[in-house]
């Protein structure tokens, strides 16, 4: 058994879409948790004028009834609020030609640096409207992706795996490393920050460093953390490079818009050390116990029992309001980047969407090793495969 889903829409077309498969029957999933993803999604200081439009809401068209999932695909649609003032640009039907003075309507013929516009274009032969790519390349799209690991999470929960995340830096400025505990509630602390950082301080230092890039018409990335606890020993596997864990995770991280590197654990720190200081000693305990945690949870690609720790880089936002040099693809002519309404920082929003792809891998990777089409079975083979593990190491 696995999880996968499909999304569909553009940015301000009609609606998004997602079908699942592979969860089994009997999860408790409500529209509510899929809905408090989505609003976590829309929040954080630094994003523009968009998320005053919208409110997220998905409906379930498929997949769940009375409040749990049949084992069927689950449909989940949300509504683009902001179609309503782009139906003729983005209208599926044909429209007649737009007058000259309309200026939403004009193709898109200037390609904006770090987006998608260029090579999309002369990719999908549409260079003299790129807004047939950009509509896409959107990080809209990621509303559905936090709507399917708000699904995969109701799994993950109903399993004893909880996760979560946080920004650790912003435009250069660091958060101070902040020791988590294993229990700790890290969303309920970092959603009270408008920046989604531990770090009071350093959450004002932030706030500041995105009004300093807005007021100079510019963006800025940062780095956030995603954590999982309560995973079982063993999902993952060593064998083959395709179903190795920690590959599966980088993927699906560096696959959501303008991530630019992943790291697990210490990750490019370890290169830094020698192996003494890397490697995490086991004690003895039930089961081994491990004082540190480096390695962030797995080894060999294979899931260890300790929290799983993935660190995302986002690039600053490619749309900027004081543009950088382009051409018009059609004249020829120099010029700067087309600008559209976008965000100046959207990092806190990414974490939500770091969380989703994590959860998304981590339930897959689950169904993959313990199956079974009802919630009650995957539990069962969960609980055998732990006791065993602790098994080993008693009497
Ligand atoms: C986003 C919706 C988009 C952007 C942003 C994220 O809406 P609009 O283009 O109408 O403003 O705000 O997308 C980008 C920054 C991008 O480069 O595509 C969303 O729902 O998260």
């Amino acid at each position: 058994m696995h999880f996968r889903f499909l999304t569909a829409g553009e940015s301000h077309g009609p609606a998004l879409t997602c079908i699942i498969e592979g969860m089994p029957a009997g999860v408790p999933l409500l529209a509510e948790s899929i809905n408090h993803q989505l609003a976590r999604r829309q929040r954080g200081y630094g994003r523009g004028g968009r998320m005053k439009i919208e409110t997220d809401q998905a409906v379930i068209s498929a997949g769940v009834r009375h409040g749990k999932t049949l084992g069927s695909p689950i449909t989940l649609t949300v509504i683009n609020r902001d179609y309503d003032s782009w139906q003729d640009v983005m209208n599926p039907a044909p429209v007649p030609p737009y007058p000259p003075e309309t200026k939403k309507q004009q193709p898109i013929e200037v390609p904006r640096p770090g987006h998608a516009d260029y090579a999309g274009g002369l990719k999908y032969r549409t260079l003299d409207d790129m807004r047939n790519v950009l509509e896409r390349a959107s990080a809209r799209e990621t509303t559905m992706r936090v709507a399917a690991g708000a699904v995969a999470r109701c799994l993950l929960e109903a399993c004893s795996t909880q996760l979560g995340s946080h920004v650790t830096e912003i435009g250069g400025v660091h958060s101070q490393k902040i020791e988590l505990s294993r229990g700790d509630n890290i969303n309920e602390r970092a959603d009270a920050s408008s920046v989604r950082c531990l770090d009071e301080t350093a959450t004002r230092a932030m706030e500041a460093r995105i009004d300093e890039a807005r007021e100079a018409g510019d963006t800025v990335g940062g780095v956030f953390e995603v954590v999982a606890d309560g995973l079982p020993i063993g999902l993952g596997s060593h064998v083959h490079w395709d179903r190795k864990l920690d590959g599966r995770l980088a993927q699906a991280l560096m696959s959501i818009h303008a991530m630019k590197g992943v790291e697990i654990g210490l990750g490019f720190e370890t290169a830094r050390r020698s192996g003494s200081q890397v490697h995490d000693a086991f004690h003895v305990g039930l089961p081994l116990e491990r004082p540190t945690n480096n390695a962030g949870g797995l080894e060999g690609g294979v899931t260890n029992g300790q929290p799983l720790v993935c660190r995302v880089a986002m690039k600053p936002i490619s749309t900027l309001m004081k543009p950088l040099a382009s051409v018009n693809v059609t004249t020829g002519d120099a010029t700067t980047a087309h600008v559209e309404r976008s965000d100046y920082c959207a990092v806190p929003a990414a974490g939500v969407v770091g969380e989703a792809m994590v959860a998304i891998v981590l339930a897959d990777a689950m169904l993959e090793k313990f199956g079974g089409d009802t919630l009650e079975e995957l539990c069962e083979a969960i609980a055998r495969h732990t006791a065993y593990c602790a098994a080993q190491f008693s009497a």
